[in-house]
């Protein structure tokens, strides 16, 4: 439960920066942890010394205070499981909106990812191309050559 909390908390920021659009294995908690700690490692030697990581804590204190006061509905001054779920409702719905928004990028006009569209993405820039084709025939489930956004969510799924 405690690892359900921190992982939502740490989505809870992503999306206070705006920065759910960034592409790197959005399914995957260690990534985007990995990806938040990078954000106050100040003088970029990898590691997080003390003011640094005095520095996230504070950061992650202010915000948890902010999102319980939004949260917080029958006013306890603590979330309730019910509260919980309302608040991870929301992520995951602003999660869902951000994604089709990136479909749509990736997609263009037609709504539909092409294999050749599928490939230019960044994230695949350094993959072997094989290994991106196999992906795309995983994750295109009716076998049409193109992925719906129901099929791109697939790639998501796999991470978690
Ligand atoms: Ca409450
Ligand atoms: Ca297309
Ligand atoms: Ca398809």
């Amino acid at each position: 439960m405690k690892t359900t909390i921190q992982t939502t908390m740490i989505g809870v920021l992503l999306l206070a920066g705006g920065m759910a659009t960034t592409w790197a294995e959005p399914g995957s908690a260690p990534a985007r942890l990995t990806w938040f700690l990078k954000l106050f490692d100040a003088d970029g030697n990898g590691v997080l010394d003390e003011e640094e990581r005095q520095a996230a804590k504070e950061y992650l204190r202010k915000k948890r205070e902010e999102v319980i006061a939004e949260w917080d509905k029958d006013g306890d001054g603590k979330l309730s499981g019910k509260e919980i779920a309302a608040l991870r409702q929301h992520i995951r719905e602003k999660i869902r909106a951000k994604r089709y928004e990136r479909f749509l990028e990736i997609a263009g006009e037609d709504k539909l990812i092409s294999e050749e569209e599928f490939a230019a993405m960044p994230v695949f820039a350094e993959r072997d191309p094989d290994k991106v084709a196999k992906l795309f025939g995983f994750l295109d489930r009716d076998d049409d050559g193109q992925l719906s956004f129901r099929e791109f969510l697939l790639h998501f799924r796999r991470h978690r």
